[in-house]
């Protein structure tokens, strides 16, 4: 390995997030980068002199070092924007009302589906510069506004590129199950089915989906229809999750326990016994603070139960052109903490740790030897900072597999 890939990054202030409560501080700290992966984590006066060999120092300034962050669960490749319907909403239209009457998703559908493939992946790029300014390394992005095979698989391919050309680590869902498209309306039944029987399998065929989720609802679709599709992804062995309990209890929380699920997300009328069979099941409970922001909604999640199960709760930015057009998972930090009353800890925790299993993925969001050198360098001093300022990213430096992005 060539003195190129070994970096020592010296005198900061490291959050390993190694221990299970606690920041997991190292004052004067160092982390000794290999290739893609963190070679050293400790104090900089035991770090012995014979592993640094010829990695190419990089003081840190006593500034604060973290996991680069995670932001699992956005929709960030569509066309348009939805400015309109936040208009309507201001004057009194519901969320659901407009969606009945054709707007809401179909309408992002719409702007989609004629998009060319150069247009979706512009304005994707585009719009993930603000993630990494915000520190983050790695990022979940669903389908959901093709929902037919050819769209909903370009999405995801877009996806696939967006990934390459920005060296960000991108996670691809597919939510083929969104809405109801125009052609199957009055058919929701069929429309399942061909998720199930044709873009599943073409998906999983192309290599283009991580997991499969649902956006399980009132508006959506029916507890029923959501577990034929997580029956076809569990066939073709690909992990699920789920929009769940966003704005009303259809049981979907217990459902992904059921299956043995990575996340469901939103939950906010969830209820303490489904957060119990989440959490001893393995899940995560994904926390969207700036999609319950824009709708204005009034039913907070049952944190209190969540801790009282230990799940594992995770905060994401839920970025999607409707509900929460938030560019900064930094904000959705302090949301976390202002509206679910989360503590800046939790906060932290819910965009590293609990992201990464949100996504299945062990080999990321604490700082130990072994994981991959996925890291956030802050012009901040303490941890709280990240959630308590709104606005301006105070990122310095962004690494991602030991390559630094910024
Ligand atoms: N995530 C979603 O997929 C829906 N709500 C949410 O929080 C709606 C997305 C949209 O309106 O485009
Ligand atoms: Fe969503």
């Amino acid at each position: 390995m060539s003195h190129a890939d070994q970096w020592l990054l010296e005198h900061a202030r490291v959050v390993t997030l190694t221990p299970s409560s606690g920041y997991g501080l190292i004052e004067e700290g160092a982390l000794l980068l290999r290739g893609e992966t963190l070679a050293w984590v400790g104090r900089r006066d035991e770090l012995p002199l014979r592993l640094v060999g010829e990695a190419q120092r990089i003081d840190c300034g006593g500034r604060l070092l973290t996991p680069a962050l995670i932001d699992c669960h956005t929709h960030l490749i569509y066309a348009g924007d939805r400015a309109n319907e936040f208009e309507w909403r201001l004057q009194g239209r519901s969320y659901a009302e407009i969606a009945r009457s054709g707007g809401g998703i179909l309408s992002s559908v719409r702007a989609t589906r004629v998009a060319s493939d150069a247009v979706l992946l512009g304005s994707a790029q585009q719009r993930l510069a603000q993630w990494l300014a915000d520190g983050v390394g790695t990022l979940e992005i669903k389908s959901g506004y093709g929902l037919d095979r050819e769209n909903e698989l370009r999405m995801l391919r877009v996806a696939r590129q967006l990934g390459e050309s920005s060296g960000l680590q991108i996670r691809t869902t597919l939510l083929a199950a969104h809405a109801l498209p125009p052609e199957y309306a009055g058919r929701a039944d069929d429309y399942i089915e061909l998720v199930c029987r044709e873009i599943l399998p073409a998906a999983v065929a192309e290599g283009l989906a991580d997991a499969v989720d649902a956006f399980c609802e009132g508006i959506g679709f029916s507890l029923a229809q959501t577990r034929r599709v997580f029956d076809a992804a569990k066939q073709l062995g690909l992990p699920v999750k789920l929009h769940a309990e966003q704005l009303s209890d259809l049981r979907g929380t217990r459902l992904v326990a059921e299956f043995g699920g990575l996340s469901a997300d939103h939950i906010e009328y969830s209820c303490a016994e489904d957060l119990a069979a989440l959490a001893a099941a393995g899940g995560v409970g994904v926390l969207l603070p700036a999609a319950f922001l824009c709708l204005r909604e009034t039913q907070v999640p049952d944190i209190a139960a969540m801790r009282a199960c230990a799940l594992p709760m995770a905060v994401a930015t839920d970025h999607n052109p409707g509900t929460s057009p938030c560019l900064s998972l930094r904000h959705a930090m302090n949301l976390a903490c202002t509206l679910f009353r989360l503590t800046p800890e939790e906060a932290l925790r819910g965009v590293t740790v609990h992201a990464a299993k949100a996504l299945g993925l062990a080999d990321r969001g604490q700082l130990r030897p072994g994981l991959r050198a996925d890291l956030a360098l802050w012009d901040l001093q303490h941890p709280a900072e990240l959630s308590y300022w709104m606005g301006a990213a105070p990122v310095h430096q962004l690494w991602v597999g030991g390559r630094r992005l910024r």
